[in-house]
């Protein structure tokens, strides 16, 4: 059987203590995977380290945007890079801080299939974040509760940017023009997924808080969650499939 080809997207905003780190971790599980960062202009030097090793290693892009404009749209971008040049078979999603760990790399690559997208979930049996504050676990909590009932949703973990897609869910995802830039393209893709019939396997997946750097989650990104999830929750009940 042909081998599969793997390509690692990361979004990155100030993540410079974390991220040569990680893809040489990445590098340790998935030893032939393409890793493409795309970063976001960040002011601690994050795309400069990432060049210096894209300049060693050439499976290793950097994709570097004007601005700063959101997780989702940074992974999207990712996206149309890898389908546009077609370097992969198997697509994962995952941030730069260690939150989602590279050992669990191999059973995600070997749970996706062409209609099938693997999910690595804190609230599935056997899942968990360690070292959370009560208020972030009660604000995880009310956020994918929210989620999965406006959206109507069959996940347990609707916020969690762990994932791993076919070539097939990302050319279906790409047909779509996205309401959404920051993590709630997440809902939006697994809608856009779940309404083409494919299928989410959920595995358990322990989330460790971040040691190093800073978070990017902050008031201003949660009111702009609500107003995307506000926005797709109107064009999806509309019976609209946006770009489409
Ligand atoms: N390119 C890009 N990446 C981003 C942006 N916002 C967040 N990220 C990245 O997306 C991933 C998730 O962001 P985090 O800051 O870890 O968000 P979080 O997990 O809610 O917060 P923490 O508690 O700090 O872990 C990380 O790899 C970030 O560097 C952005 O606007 N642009
Ligand atoms: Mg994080």
């Amino acid at each position: 059987m042909k081998k599969q080809r793997v390509a690692i997207v990361i979004p990155t905003y100030n993540e410079n203590e974390n991220i040569v780190v990680l893809i040489k971790a990445i590098r340790a599980v998935v030893a032939d995977s393409t890793v493409i960062v795309v970063d976001d202009q960040s002011p601690d030097g994050t795309g400069k380290s990432v060049s210096k090793l894209a300049a060693k290693d050439q499976r290793v892009k950097l994709i570097t945007n004007k601005k700063k404009n959101g997780r989702g749209a940074a992974v999207l971008h990712g996206f149309q890079q890898i389908v546009k040049e077609n370097v992969a078979d198997v697509i994962i999603e995952m941030d730069a801080d260690f939150s989602h760990r590279p050992e669990e790399l191999p059973l995600l690559i070997e749970k996706v299939g062409q209609n099938q997208v693997a999910l690595a979930s804190r609230y599935v049996k056997g899942g968990r974040t360690e070292n959370w504050s009560i208020t972030r676990r009660i604000f995880s909590r009310c956020a994918n509760w929210l989620i999965r009932f406006v959206l109507r949703l069959p996940l347990k973990d609707n916020t969690n940017g762990y994932r791993a897609y076919s070539k097939q869910a990302l050319q279906t995802l790409l047909k779509h023009h996205f309401l959404c830039s920051s993590y709630l393209v997440l809902s939006e893709s697994a809608l856009i997924l779940h309404r083409h019939h494919f299928i989410f396997c959920e595995l358990p997946s322990v989330f460790p808080n971040r040691k190093l750097g800073s978070s990017n989650t902050n008031w201003q990104e949660v009111v702009k969650n609500l107003a995307e999830l506000k926005a797709i929750s109107q064009m999806y009940a509309s019976g609209c499939s946006c770009g489409n």
